[in-house]
């Protein structure tokens, strides 16, 4: 046997870990080991309190009953279906359970493995759709600066978030980007939606008038934008973005892989806002973060669109090996029901002000010029140290984690975005760990 390594069974080498300092982690390894609802348990037996849901998608709490108990059955009943020309019934099951929670008129839902291959999808479908209904010359698709949507070429393509996009040569073509919406000089320190910039909006008007709406296939935003750092709409913004939309025949397409299943303490953001597009991606809370899938909801009018032609013939030339996976069908399901049992995916809006209340406590905190909040999602904006960006609310999440909270920090921000189940008590805690780790970070 030839292992050029000379690797051990426990040796760190091989695995090339994603979105991770690899030669600093290796030395200094953060390896956690096992879960229960609000808790994680470290290596050496340590707990720590999940203040991001793993990463954004533990919203029920770490493994909940139902749903492991759901995944063994269906692993021994049924494991694997071929996902073309062949079906399960969990999986319509699913999908009416879904399109039932979704906004109203997103009557079908496509799956997928991840929020990356939602975004994807998603932005397939609003070109093949617009062919199908002869307009086949809007070929542009438009996103936003700061925008993540994943690391497939399409979703770094519209997303905005400079590291993730400029090792990767051209990427797709005819994409264009709104501007972001962070005004730090005029919304510092609000709570919940800003006052100032919903006319940044209008800058879809200008990129209409630049390339004409009949090139302009979609637009894609995160209603709340998440991974950048937690970037709330400007009361207002949305509305516009919808109104200019629908003006100009452009498909909206919400990304709510972070915002879906209850983060904002309702099911999506689009209810939240009272703003609904034509598709919405979702992943993540899906499943509970337990197995992979994604699901991408679309208007009835869209999926109309190509049921057309002679019907023997396959309608949409895409789809993943994995696409409703029983496994993960039944996964989903669990969850659901968890979080209808639980109340959960409004739980949010009942926390909300108790969560807004304690963050924001943080002001006057060493180092915090802004602090951001929505649902049961936080942000806590740092100042960088001079010359080494990153450096200090890196610093932040070493100590958080050596404490007992795991954090989540992106730049110069802290995310927080805990499991829905979070009690008040825990609120407190974890805020006082970040209080506690702002006082001692250099
Ligand atoms: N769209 C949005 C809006 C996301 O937040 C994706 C797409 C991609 O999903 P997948 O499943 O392919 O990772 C995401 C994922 C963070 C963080 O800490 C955020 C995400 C993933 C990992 C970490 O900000 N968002
Ligand atoms: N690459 C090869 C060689 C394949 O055969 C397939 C699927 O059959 C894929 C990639 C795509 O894999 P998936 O359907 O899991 O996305």
């Amino acid at each position: 046997m030839s292992n050029r390594l000379n690797m051990k069974p426990n040796d760190l080498r091989a695995f090339w870990m994603p979105f991770t300092a690899n030669r600093q982690f290796k030395q200094a390894p953060r390896m956690l080991v096992s879960a229960k609802d609000m808790h994680y348990t470290t290596d050496d037996g340590r707990q720590i309190l999940d203040g991001t849901a793993g990463l954004w998608c533990v919203n029920a709490g770490h493994c909940r009953p139902k749903i492991v108990e759901a995944i063994q059955n269906q692993a021994a009943e049924l494991d694997y279906a071929p996902a073309f020309q062949m079906g399960h019934p969990i999986v319509f099951e699913l999908a009416n359970r879904l399109v039932d929670l979704a906004p109203e008129g997103m009557d079908h839902v496509f799956f997928t493995n991840s929020g990356s291959e939602s975004v994807d999808t998603a932005l397939k479908i609003a070109l093949a759709y617009q062919r199908a209904r002869g307009e086949g010359s809007r070929f542009r698709l438009i996103g936003r600066e700061r925008g993540y949507h994943g690391v497939n070429f399409g979703g770094i393509s519209v997303g905005g978030i400079v590291s993730n996009r400029k090792m990767f040569g051209t990427l797709l073509t005819g994409v264009d980007h709104l501007p972001h919406t962070h005004l730090p000089q005029k919304n510092a320190f609000t709570r919940g939606e800003p006052e100032h910039g919903a006319e940044l909006a209008d800058e879809l008007e200008r990129i209409v008038t630049l390339h004409d709406a009949s090139t302009i296939a979609a637009v894609i935003v995160e209603p709340v934008a998440g991974s950048t750092g937690v970037l709330i709409p400007p009361k207002g913004y949305l509305q516009r973005l919808r109104e200019i939309c629908d003006k100009h025949g452009i498909l909206l397409i919400f990304d709510e892989v972070i915002t879906g299943f209850g983060r904002l303490g309702t099911p999506f953001a689009a209810d939240y806002f009272g703003v609904t597009p034509d598709i919405i991606t979702t992943a993540k809370g899906v499943t509970n973060g337990v197995i992979p899938m994604g699901a991408v909801f679309v208007k009835k009018e869209i999926y109309d669109a190509f049921m057309t032609g002679p019907e023997h013939l396959i309608e949409f030339f895409h789809g993943y090996t994995y696409s409703g996976n029983p496994i993960a069908s039944a996964a989903a399901l669990a969850t659901l029901d968890t979080y209808k049992e639980e109340g959960l995916l409004t739980r949010g809006s009942e926390l909300a002000p108790y969560w807004e209340e304690a963050l924001h406590s943080l002001k006057g905190e060493p180092h915090v010029i802004d602090i951001r909040n929505i649902g049961l999602v936080g942000a806590i904006e740092l100042e960088p140290i001079t010359g080494q960006p990153t450096k200090r609310a890196f610093q932040a999440f070493v100590k958080a984690f050596e404490r007992g909270a795991l954090i989540r920090t992106t730049g110069d921000i802290i995310a927080l975005s805990p499991p829905l189940i979070i009690s008040k008590g825990q609120i407190d805690e974890l805020i006082d760990h970040v209080r506690e780790v702002l006082r001692a970070v250099e």
